[in-house]
């Protein structure tokens, strides 16, 4: 499992894009988000980097916890 902070990440809109962004990496991947602890959870099997590149191009700044 992949484990983020996104600080930038404020309001139930940032929530859906950055989960819209996670699922256009895979679609068959689980997200869970925690807005309360900026928490973003990915479970995939594709490479992590991915998952950072497409968060940041939604506009977020993901660091990468663990
Ligand atoms: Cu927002």
């Amino acid at each position: 499992m992949y484990s983020f902070r996104v600080s930038d990440m404020t309001c139930g809109h940032c929530v859906a894009t950055v989960e819209k962004a996670v699922k256009s990496v895979d679609a068959a991947a689980s997200v869970k988000i925690d807005l309360a602890n900026i928490a973003v959870e990915i479970e995939s099997t594709k490479p992590v980097a991915r998952f950072a590149e497409a968060i940041e191009e939604a506009g977020y700044t993901p660091l990468l916890r663990g």
